[in-house]
């Protein structure tokens, strides 16, 4: 069958002005095409499939009512912006979404003039639309901003920063809320009872029952008291507004409004086109909408991998373990032996790991929602009372935190742990997720142990490490599976600041490779293929790129004849820096030195093995390094 049968409307639909024309019928089938088409092009490749699904109804009477891209449509996080792309010109390039010189996986400016904010990290849309909502009154300019934002991107201190800024600012600007009660897991706090009081009506009843009884415990003073009792009574339904908590912070708010009801949402949306102020449009939406096993399962299905379109069904992943995994088995290891250990997620329970440790110990962990600067302040007062608390989170997210690293915890020398996930390149998710600089920023923070460890067994002991420490400690593992070596049973505490030669003599070592990280699996493989030819080299692995093995960096860089430093982080400020650092400090003449680590430019989107061959950073790379360091022939 070709595309065009398959596809009727959304093949007439090259961009958002070809959706004015269309019936009310036409748009709701082209809800149906693009639900179909979504799901026929991520079920062999995956992607994030349930909130995209969610938001289909809601993009095409976005772009039915506003004029993208001269109003600004505005998507937080951006993972549900599929529909988007599909209508605003990519439907062709869609197959091509998430692989390397393909579509990004989230709205870019660069990608199409449609993406007005470029994101991958939550809550920034109310803070940026307000901001072009300013820029756009300061040039006397008229058009429409429109943020659309989760209920779980709502969570974060930044959404709450915006909303209380643009009720102050009074400028023209429509915030949408989609609510589905869900982050990647269900939503968590008070906000999100508080939306779903509204959903269910028990918010006005709570209020009129309070009510009531307040007026039942006013004594029967007669006169104007009475009165006033009276009118309460009366008029308190009429007081009471379902988005109270947003009307107080100055926005007019419209809803609840079935999500998936084209009619209805095209009706508001035209209506509050007219407005001038804040408004908030409260959408209720399912995630996973129109595919049932998404539906059933919203997490599962929030970033999913190849997939079976007709059942849901997904191939398990054989190999061995991800490093995520070893990090979840052992912390439920050391948390058995020491009930002073708490964990913590920002809103990623799954992606984390903690899930099991939720399960384990539910009075021991915490879910905050997407709040990383809360989840480290949180922590360090936790530690202040004497609890060992092990934070969670993705090495990209924690530079949402680094003020509270630096300030809540490492200056009042608070025993946190940071287990930094996806630290590294991340691969599909691309430039806005890979865990490129946590090196750079926690290395310079004093008092703080920050740990890379070169494969799973070695995470395992620098976990137990980390927890037996007295002060903050970081320790940063990748995405994606392990090397599938043997696993120690007993994680061990490692020696402060030392690293470990794994091949080679130190003491004539030819050249020296230093590696921090799990790049000690290419760095090895290099060092093998030209140690069997004959030349000499030397493989060390630093463990810890804070407190650096000092001693051993200067003995090697005495000896050896060129260095190369490997390391999957950005090369400014990171290992291989530490160590021409060390060696200027200690006033040694530094041999030939080859750096190999992150460009100083964002790496885009692609698989990690595609990446770490562009950038520098597989066994190929690492073995150029190596024999750029030997006299020429
Ligand atoms: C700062 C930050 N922390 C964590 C994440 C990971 N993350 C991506 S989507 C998501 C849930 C978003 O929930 P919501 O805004 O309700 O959107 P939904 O997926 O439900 O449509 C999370 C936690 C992120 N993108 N940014």
């Amino acid at each position: 069958m070709s595309a065009i049968a398959k596809y009727p409307i959304l093949e007439r639909v090259d961009g958002p002005a070809d959706l004015k024309g269309l019936s009310r019928d036409e748009l709701e089938g082209l809800a149906r095409e693009v639900r179909a088409y979504i799901l026929e092009t991520l079920s062999p490749v995956g992607g994030h499939l349930a909130s995209s699904l969610g938001v289909v109804e809601l993009t095409v009477a976005l772009h039915r009512v506003f004029d993208s891209p001269e109003d600004r449509v505005i998507w937080d996080v951006g993972h549900q912006s599929y529909p988007h792309k599909i209508l605003t010109g990519r439907r062709g390039a869609f197959p091509s979404i998430r692989q390397k010189g393909g579509l990004s996986g989230f709205p870019k400016r660069s990608e199409s003039p449609h993406d007005a904010f470029g994101v991958g990290h939550s809550s920034t849309s109310i803070s940026a639309g307000l901001g072009m909502a300013a820029g756009r009154d300061l040039a006397g300019e008229e058009r429409k901003v429109v943020c659309v934002i989760g209920d779980g991107s709502m969570t974060a201190g930044l959404a709450f920063e915006g909303l209380n800024h643009a009720g102050h600012l009074d400028r023209d600007l429509v915030v949408v809320l989609n609510d589905n009660e869900m982050s990647i897991s269900p939503n968590v706090g008070a906000l999100s009872s508080y939306l779903s009081r509204i959903l269910t009506g028990d918010l006005y009843s709570r209020f009129r029952r309070d009510a009531e009884e307040f007026l039942r415990s006013i004594p029967r003073a007669g006169g104007a008291m009475a009165r006033l009792a009276k009118r309460v009574e009366e008029h308190v339904k009429g007081f009471f507004s379902p988005g109270m908590l947003f009307e107080e912070l100055g926005f007019t708010y419209v809803g609840p409004i079935d999500g998936h009801n084209i009619g209805h949402l095209v009706s508001a949306f035209e209506n509050v086109r007219k407005f001038r102020k804040p408004v908030l449009v409260h959408v209720v939406t399912r995630k996973g909408k129109g595919f049932r096993p998404a539906e059933d399962q919203p997490s599962a299905f929030h970033g999913v991998g190849p997939f079976n379109p007709d059942d849901g069904t997904r191939t398990a992943r054989g190999g061995p373990p991800s490093y995520t995994a070893v990090f979840r088995d052992t912390l439920i290891r050391l948390a058995e032996q020491d009930p002073r250990v708490v964990a913590i997620t920002a809103a990623m329970p799954e992606g984390t790991g903690l899930d099991r440790f939720a399960a384990r110990f539910p009075d021991r962990f915490f879910d905050v929602g997407i709040a990383e600067q809360h989840a480290v302040t949180f922590a360090a007062g936790l530690a202040a009372e004497g609890w060992k608390p092990v934070v969670a989170v993705y090495s990209t997210f924690l530079q949402r935190g680094f003020d509270q690293v630096v300030h809540d915890v490492a200056l009042q020398h608070l025993p946190v742990v940071f287990a930094l996930d996806r630290a590294g390149l991340v691969g599909a998710d691309g430039p806005t997720h890979h865990g490129a600089f946590d090196l750079s920023y926690l290395r310079q923070v004093p008092d703080l142990v920050v740990l890379a460890p070169s494969d799973e067994d070695e995470l395992q002991h620098a976990l137990a490490t980390a927890l037996a420490l007295d002060g903050p400690a970081a320790v940063r593992y990748p995405r994606g599976a392990g090397t599938g070596c043997e696993l120690s049973k007993t994680p061990q505490v490692l020696p402060l600041g030392r690293g470990r030669i794994v091949a080679g003599d130190p003491d004539d070592p030819g050249v020296a490779v230093l590696c921090a990280g799990t790049v000690l699996a290419a760095a090895r493989e290099a060092v093998d293929r030209v140690s069997a030819e004959g030349t000499q080299a030397c493989l060390f692995d630093a463990r810890y790129v804070k407190p650096l093995d000092r001693d051993a960096v200067v003995r090697l860089a005495r000896r050896a004849r060129g260095l190369v430093t490997v390391e999957e982080n950005a090369l400014a400020g990171g290992f291989g820096s530490a160590v021409l650092e060390c060696l200027a400090d200690e006033g040694r003449p530094v041999p030939p030195v080859r750096r190999l680590g992150l460009p100083d430019r964002f790496v885009e989107h692609g698989t990690q093995a595609e990446l770490r061959r562009d950038v520098g950073l597989d066994a190929g790379a690492v073995e150029r390094a190596i024999r750029s360091l030997l006299p020429g022939p």
